[in-house]
C-alpha cells in the first residue's frame, strides 16, 4: 500500500476524550472513529488488525473442530420469549419495531437463535458433538459505553454454541474450547488466563473468563503467579484425545475474578510471594450452561438407547473488536503501538527519505515489488512529509520493522532496518535487509492477505 494513497488520519495531540492509553493510540494511528457513543467505524487500518485478529480466531475454532455459520444481526423478540430471557435482559437490549409492528431486536448474543437452527435439523445423539460458530456483530445498549473499543455498544463478538448429548459430552466440549482459548490469544501476542467466574445472564453453573492483566481493564482479579508460566498447547494437540490434564494444570493454581474470589482459599493455597491482586481485561468467556435453553425451546435428540434428551450446551465468546484494545494495552512504548506480528496491519513500514529523488523511487519501488512478491504486506511511505514526521508516524502505528532507504546510504549500497520492539537500527545491504524481513514472516506465504 502506498501512504499517498491510503486513508491514514493521524493525530498529533491526545484526544481529550480518551481516558485509556489504547483508545488513545486508535484515535491517533486513525484505526477508529466515533460515531455516536460507544458506536465506531473502521477505517482501513484498524480494519486490517480487526481482519487478522479473526483470522486467527477461525484457524483455532476450526482446529478444535467448530463449524462456523453465519446469523443476522436482527433476531424476532418472539424467539426470545421462549427461553424467558425478552424480559430479564432489560435496557441493554436494543428492540426495534419494523413496519409491520413486528417486534424485533439487535442480537446481544445468540443461544437463542442457534438453538433454533439446532432443533430444525438435529434430532439424533450420532449428530452429537456439533459446535457452531459465528463472527458477528453485537449491540448492547451499555449504561457507560468506555475505553474505545473495550466497553462498546456495536461490537464483534465470536460466539460458539456446543451441543452435547450428555454432561461429561459438554465436559469434553468445554475442554476443547479452554484449549483453543489459550491457544488463539497466545498466538495473538497475550497472556490471556482463564479464571473462574460468574456466568451472568447466560446462565449456567461453570464458566471461566480469559483475562489479560492489566491496570486500566475493568475487572478486579486474583491469582497465583505462577500459572503466567504455563506451557500453551501445541498446534498438533489430540482435540479427540483427553484433554483434561491440560485443564487440570490450567485450573490448578488460584485465578479468579472479584465475583467468585474466596479469600480465605487464595490466603490458604497461595504463598505470599505469588499472590497477584489486580485488575484485568476480559477477552473472553466460556460457559457450560446444561440444559438452560434445550428445556424451554425442546432442543431434544434421541439417544442411542431410543429416549428422547435435551441437550447439553456450552457458549463461548472471544471478544474480537476488545481484542484491539487489549493487545495495545500489553504492548506499547511512549511513541504508539507496538504491534505482535501475528497481528500487525503491514509487516512492514518502507520509508522514503527523499521521496522525488529518483534514485531513492527508483529503490523503493524496487524494494516494495521484491517484498511484495515474497508475500509481505509493505506500507509504504512515499509522502512528501518531513523525514522526522515520518518515523514518528511509523512508530505510532507500530509496525514491527521500519525499512528506512535514503540518497546517503544507498551511495554505500546500504539501508537502515529498525525493529520497532526494541528500537534497534541496523546499517544493512538491501539483500540482508530484505532476508532479515522475510525470515521473520515465516508463515505470510501460506496466508496471504485477504
Ligand atoms: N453468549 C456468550 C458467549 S457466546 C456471551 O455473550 N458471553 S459474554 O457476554 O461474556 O461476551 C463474550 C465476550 O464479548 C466477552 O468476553 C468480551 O470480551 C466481549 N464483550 C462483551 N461485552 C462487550 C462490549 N460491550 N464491548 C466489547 N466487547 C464486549
Amino acid at each position: 500500500m502506498r501512504l499517498s494513497r491510503y486513508l491514514l488520519p493521524t493525530l498529533k495531540e491526545n484526544p481529550a476524550e480518551a481516558q485509556v492509553v489504547s483508545h488513545r493510540l486508535m484515535l491517533r494511528a486513525g484505526m477508529i472513529r466515533q460515531e455516536a457513543a460507544g458506536i465506531y467505524a473502521w477505517l482501513p487500518l484498524g480494519l486490517r488488525v480487526l481482519r487478522k485478529i479473526e483470522r486467527i480466531v477461525r484457524e483455532e475454532m476450526d482446529r478444535a473442530g467448530a463449524i462456523e455459520l453465519l446469523m443476522p444481526t436482527l433476531q424476532l423478540a418472539d424467539l426470545w420469549r421462549e427461553s424467558g430471557r425478552y424480559d430479564a435482559y432489560g435496557a441493554e437490549m436494543l428492540r426495534i419495531t419494523d413496519r409491520h409492528k413486528r417486534e424485533l431486536l439487535y442480537g446481544p448474543t445468540n443461544e437463542e437463535m442457534v438453538t433454533e437452527i439446532f432443533r430444525s435439523y438435529v434430532s439424533s445423539w450420532r449428530s452429537l458433538p456439533l459446535n457452531l460458530y459465528q463472527v458477528q456483530w453485537k449491540f448492547r445498549d451499555e449504561q457507560r459505553p468506555r475505553f474505545g473499543l473495550m466497553r462498546g455498544r456495536e461490537f464483534l463478538m465470536k460466539d460458539g454454541y456446543s451441543f452435547d448429548l450428555d454432561e461429561a459430552g459438554a465436559q469434553r466440549s468445554y475442554n476443547r474450547m479452554f484449549v483453543a482459548y489459550l491457544r488463539l490469544f497466545a498466538r495473538m501476542g497475550i497472556k490471556a488466563i482463564p479464571m473462574r467466574a460468574e456466568t451472568g445472564p447466560i446462565g449456567g453453573d461453570l464458566s471461566h473468563e480469559f483475562i489479560v492483566l492489566a491496570q486500566t481493564g475493568e475487572s478486579a482479579v486474583y491469582c497465583d503467579g505462577r500459572v503466567l508460566e504455563l506451557p500453551i498447547p501445541d498446534a498438533d494437540i489430540d482435540y479427540a484425545g483427553d484433554l483434561q490434564p491440560v485443564i487440570d494444570a490450567w485450573t490448578a493454581p488460584y485465578a479468579a475474578t472479584e465475583d467468585v474470589h474466596d479469600t480465605a482459599r487464595f490466603e490458604r493455597d497461595v504463598t505470599p510471594g505469588h499472590r497477584v491482586h489486580t485488575r484485568g481485561i476480559e477477552v473472553g468467556q466460556i460457559f457450560y450452561f446444561g440444559t438452560r435453553y434445550s428445556v424451554p425451546m425442546k432442543a431434544n435428540v434421541t439417544g442411542a438407547d431410543g429416549m428422547n434428551v435435551p441437550i447439553h450446551g456450552g457458549c463461548y465468546g472471544v471478544g474480537v473488536s476488545r481484542l484491539l484494545g487489549a493487545i495495545i494495552e500489553a504492548s506499547h512504548d511512549e511513541h504508539g503501538i507496538v504491534w505482535p506480528a501475528s497481528v500487525t496491519p503491514f509487516a512492514l513500514g518502507l520509508v522514503n527519505l527523499k521521496s522525488g529523488d529518483v534514485r531513492t523511487d527508483e529503490a523503493c519501488e524496487a524494494l516494495y515489488a521484491q517484498l511484495q512478491a515474497a508475500g509481505l504486506d509493505v506500507l509504504l511511505d512515499d509522502t512528501d512529509d518531513r523525514a522526522g514526521a515520518k518515523f514518528a508516524r511509523m512508530d505510532l502505528i507500530g509496525l514491527p520493522w521500519q525499512l528506512i532507504v535514503g540518497p546517503r546510504g544507498l551511495d554505500v549500497g546500504m539501508v537502515e532496518l529498525k525493529q520497532r520492539s526494541n528500537g534497534e537500527r541496523r546499517e544493512l545491504s538491501i539483500e540482508a535487509a530484505v532476508q532479515v524481513l522475510v525470515a521473520s514472516y515465516p508463515n505470510e506465504k501460506d496466508h496471504p492477505h485477504e
